[in-house]
């Protein structure tokens, strides 16, 4: 049966899509339309609540993007995942942290500044979010300084996750300049060949 991973362009199933690709798996990518996902049988097949991504492993059925990237890194991504249960569990903190203090903000700037049709689009928004990511911002301006990467001071499923979330930052015309040790690190994951080879595909 192999693996089969669901996702429409341009929406979380990048996150996956990278992660499988820095991997090297041995994968079928099903592309879904984001508006056919909740009515799709093959999709519900899979994910009783209908959303991308999803994955199938071999009669394996998990969805939540941080927890299929989770799963993927530590089944099959080596270095990519845990090397131990003390690395298992700094990836988790980093996972539920992005998930919870970064992407709903994150969300609201690709929204108002990219998404949005353009009448719909309110800059207060943005202003504001940013304002709401500016702690979170700091605190991890101070630990990529130290450490380079957020876990074992090698690129892992966590970058992966938390750079493609700080993307919609990006994408939607937050500034995220003066945090210039973080900013760097963004431009040095997004830069490999693997983020690149999917953004490709999906025509950014
Ligand atoms: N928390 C979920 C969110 C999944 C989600 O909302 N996916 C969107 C695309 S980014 C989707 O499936 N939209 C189609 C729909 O809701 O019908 C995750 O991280 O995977």
């Amino acid at each position: 049966m192999g693996i089969r991973l669901f996702g429409a362009p341009r929406t979380r199933t990048y996150r996956c899509l990278w992660l499988a690709e820095e991997i090297g798996l041995d994968y079928e990518a099903v592309s879904i339309a984001a508006e056919e996902a909740a009515q799709h049988p093959n999709l519900l097949a899979v994910n009783p609540f209908g959303k991308v991504p999803s994955l199938d492993d071999d009669g394996l059925h998990l969805w939540e993007s941080y927890a299929i990237n989770h799963y993927l890194a530590r089944k099959y991504g080596g270095d990519l995942g845990p090397q131990d249960l003390a690395e298992e569990g700094k990836l988790s903190s980093w996972a539920f942290w992005t998930a919870t203090a970064i992407e709903p903000a994150a969300l609201i700037v690709l929204t108002n500044g990219f998404l949005a049709e353009e009448e719909e689009r309110d800059p207060e928004r943005i202003a504001l979010a940013m304002a709401e990511l500016y702690r979170p911002l700091e605190g991890l301006e101070t630990h990529i300084d130290h450490y380079g990467y957020l876990v074992g001071g090698r690129f892992t499923v966590a970058d992966v996750n938390l750079v493609s979330v700080l993307s919609w930052v990006m994408i939607g015309g937050g500034d995220l300049a003066p945090y210039r040790s973080t900013a760097a690190w963004i431009a040095r994951c997004g830069s490999r060949p693997a983020a690149l080879k999917v953004l490709q595909s999906m025509g950014f």
